[in-house]
């Protein structure tokens, strides 16, 4: 299966991790759409990622789509941080999904 490797880059707040999740909820991978103001999004799964609504970690998904032709394409996707956090280190594994909603 072809894959396409993505990165979302942007300032402070500007909703990437939003952008990621309703992503992930649209290709099928998820079954609600989390919300960071409610520290329940895939990306932000750091313990101080969710109590701040911000993203410290970079966090990986991945999600299928369907090219032009029909044929199905692997998505990976990036959510970064759009503070600089030097030397900070997880808590928990950067999430990476593949699962698909039925
Ligand atoms: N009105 C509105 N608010 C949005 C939209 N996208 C995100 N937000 C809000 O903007 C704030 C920041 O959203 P995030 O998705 O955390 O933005 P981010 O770019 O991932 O932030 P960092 O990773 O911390 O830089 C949250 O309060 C979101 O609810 C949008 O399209 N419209
Ligand atoms: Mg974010």
């Amino acid at each position: 299966m072809p894959t396409l490797n993505l990165g979302i880059v942007a300032h402070v707040d500007a909703g990437k991790t939003t952008l990621t999740e309703r992503l992930l909820f649209e290709t099928g991978v998820t079954t609600r759409i989390g919300r960071v103001d409610h520290g329940d999004t895939i990306t932000d799964a750091d313990a101080l990622e969710r109590q701040r609504g911000i993203t410290i970690c970079s966090a990986v998904v991945t999600f299928p789509v369907r090219g032009i032709d029909g044929a199905r394409v692997k998505v990976n996707l990036i959510d970064t941080p759009g503070h600089s956090a030097p030397n900070r280190t997880p808590s928990s594994t950067p999430v990476s999904t593949n699962s698909t909603r039925s």
